[in-house]
């Protein structure tokens, strides 16, 4: 099929707001299903999994793909929840364009936000379904002004095509147009359509619909208008990559006849064909049963069959073309976030970049065969899920698992048992604290074994840099003629991770830093790999010390729902747990308190809001980011985490 004739959207919003239930209804309205089905009763098309059926609510992303006159529709119905932020972040880099659904009743809520956030920074087309407006408390015309304030004051409803306020807005994102509204104070129909459809593919404007998705209203506008105003995949946003031999910025070419250009953005697990690593093809063509090469790994890799997924069905296509999301089993050594495309090209497009992991809890397995397992076991839902970490603490020795919230940990305690069949007990969530350090410094790092028999040599020098927060860990090689050999440069890098992974205070990861290794000596006997990576570790752990260590933990951003008569008791309480109250607001008859928290005064919320608000209270919260923990607070962490090092020690 063409790709002009091809449209693929996200689904995205708050929890709740009816994503997968609009999903099902625009299914049965093209006839792609024969009947709708339900969230609640488990017979949706797009949440198939045991967990979602089980939860009644999305986890993970599916695709759907359907034909509507002639045309190849692609949706990713993504989850709302906090927890689940990772699959909205992957989606967004699969897609062209986003259909943003917002619930009549509650309006714009901390998910609708982010979801925004999301597709805003893919530069992604827009249109914004006000959802359930046949509910006792719909406020369609309320939502839309909220989204005008908040979100774009070019969100316009798109009733038709003569509304003044939609022809103005078209006509001011053309010159031409304008002109000629000015002159003759109208446009004609396919003059606005064309128009409309360049504004929204530019994000000039955002069509909003009103509707419902159980009683099936303003479903064939929201088909029509992704058919007539999204995006096909050739008029896209642009897309830049990086050439990884020069470090510039490129563009991306999108045409149907050039060489294969594609992005992994997920990978997931089939109970039957097992791994499956989804794809987007941004450029050219992918036969089944050839290969590709992967620009990230630098390696080609073989490819047996190309399917095309419906929800849980998988239908096997002989090639997948541009503008295709589609999904190759068994794959070896691509992973998510890799470049994929033709030997030679050496242009990669940004690795995505998920949350930290704000939440962390030992497992601890229940039987010797779960033990046996577990490892193994949980590396499968690491590769699956970008926002999930395994560790083990080096004091305790104990199994961690770190994630979103306490709703991921739970999913993913789930899925061990069902999936691998290993049983665990879950010990009490911890705050995942991070180390980072506060200014530069630069040092040597030297390992010399050299007494009798094949000695070890490594010698490094390293520079460590702060990066702001959510930089991670960034690695820059700025070796100069051969002072170290190429091969262990990797060598270094391992070490230099290694010891980041230990942390140094108080055994927590350390994040945000920037190391370049810089110069260094070898010998021609005695380096090895080995000597390397002790070199590097040792050098890290030195320069580190040199550059301040400090201790951040996660900030969360919370919106409280209360009636008026709490206000006062609501901000003395997130007051009193270090919280900043950023605003508040009113929604219907509930006041909105917004603020940011520290993460681990947030344990008990739940139950303290109840007993607070009678139970009439409710919030929402998601990770914010990682800040610095107060002074004489980080004092207490590191003075407990040196007592557990020196019991073990002298165990
Ligand atoms: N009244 C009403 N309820 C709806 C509508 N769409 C979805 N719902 C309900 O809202 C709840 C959440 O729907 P779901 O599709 O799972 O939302 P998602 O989390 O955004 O995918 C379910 O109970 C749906 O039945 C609608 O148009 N009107
Ligand atoms: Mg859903």
């Amino acid at each position: 099929m063409e790709a002009k004739l091809k449209r693929n959207f996200v689904l995205t919003g708050h929890a709740q707001s009816g994503k997968t239930t609009l999903s099902e209804s625009i299914l049965f309205f093209s006839k792609a299903s024969s009947r709708m089905g339900s969230v609640a009763e488990g017979t949706t098309v797009s949440d198939y999994s045991f967990d979602e059926i089980e939860r009644k609510v999305s986890i993970s992303a599916s695709a759907l793909t359907f034909k509507y006159n002639n045309l190849q529709i692609q949706i990713i119905d993504a989850p709302g929840y906090a927890d689940f932020i990772g699959e909205v972040i992957s989606s967004a880099r699969a897609v062209d364009a986003g259909v943003l659904v917002i619930d009549a009743v509650s309006g714009i809520e901390v998910g609708t936000e982010r979801a925004w956030e999301i597709l805003e920074a893919q530069r992604l087309a827009r249109i914004i379904f006000i959802n359930k407006i046949e509910k006792e408390g719909a406020n369609p015309s309320g939502v839309l002004s909220e989204v005008k304030e908040r979100f774009s004051k070019k969100a316009i409803l798109l009733e038709s095509l003569d509304s003044p306020e939609l022809i103005e807005a078209v006509a001011e994102s053309d010159d031409k147009l304008l002109e000629k509204y000015l002159e003759t104070g109208t446009l004609s129909k396919e003059e606005v359509v064309s128009a409309l459809r360049k504004a929204v593919i530019n994000c000039q404007v955002f069509p909003v619909i009103n509707g419902s998705a159980v009683s099936h209203k303003g479903i064939k506008e929201l088909i029509d208008a992704v058919i007539d105003y999204f995006p096909s995949p050739l008029e896209r946003a642009s897309l830049k990559g990086k050439d990884t031999k020069t470090n510039e910025e490129k563009d991306i070419t999108i045409s149907e006849d050039s060489g294969f250009f594609a992005f992994v953005f997920k990978t997931i697990s089939d109970p039957y064909v097992g791994q499956l690593t989804m794809l987007r093809v941004f450029s050219g063509k992918l036969a089944s049963n050839t290969s590709f090469y992967n620009i990230t790994k630098g390696s080609k890799e073989r490819i047996g069959q190309i399917y095309i997924l419906h929800g849980k069905d998988q239908r096997a296509i002989e090639a997948a073309a541009c503008g295709d999301i589609v999904a190759i089993a068994k794959l070896k050594d691509t992973a998510t976030s890799d470049t994929l495309g033709e030997e030679g090209n050496s242009i990669i497009l940004a690795p995505m970049k998920f949350p930290e992991p704000a939440i962390s809890s030992s497992v601890k397995p229940k039987s010797k065969q779960d033990e046996e397992k577990i490892s193994g076991s949980l590396a499968k839902l690491v590769i699956e899920d970008p926002t999930f970490k395994v560790s083990r603490d080096h004091q305790t020795k104990e199994l961690i698992i770190s994630g979103v919230g306490d709703l991921h940990l739970g999913v993913m305690i789930g899925r061990l048992k069902k999936r691998f069949n290993v049983e665990v007990d879950l010990g009490t969530p911890k705050v995942a604290y991070r180390e980072t350090i506060i200014k530069s410094a630069q040092v040597q790092g030297k390992y010399k074994k050299q007494s009798g028999g094949r000695g070890q040599y490594g010698d490094v020098w390293i520079k460590v840099e702060p990066l702001p927060r959510g930089g991670d860990f960034e690695f820059v090689n700025d070796i100069f003629g051969g002072a170290i050999p190429r091969n262990y440069i990797p060598s270094v890098e391992k070490g230099v991770k290694l010891a980041m992974s230990e942390g140094t205070l108080s055994g927590n990861p350390m994040v945000d830093i920037k190391v370049t290794l810089y110069d260094g000596s070898y010998h021609t006997v005695d380096s090895s790999d080995i000597a390397f990576q002790i070199a590097g570790r040792m050098a890290f752990r030195k320069a580190v010390q040199e550059a301040g260590i400090i201790l951040l933990e996660p900030i969360m951003e919370v919106e409280v729902y209360v009636p008026d008569e709490y206000m006062g008791q609501i901000t003395g309480d997130l007051n009193s747990r270090r919280g900043r109250i950023l605003g508040m607001d009113t929604k219907g008859k509930l006041q909105v308190v917004k603020a940011t928290v520290p993460l681990a005064e947030m344990f008990t919320y739940a139950s303290d809001l109840r007993s607070i608000t009678g139970g009439r209270g409710s919030y929402s919260m998601k990770f914010s980011t990682y800040e610095q923990i107060p002074q004489k607070i980080a004092a207490g962490i590191i003075a407990q985490a040196q007592q557990a090092k020196k019991e073990d020690e002298e165990e």
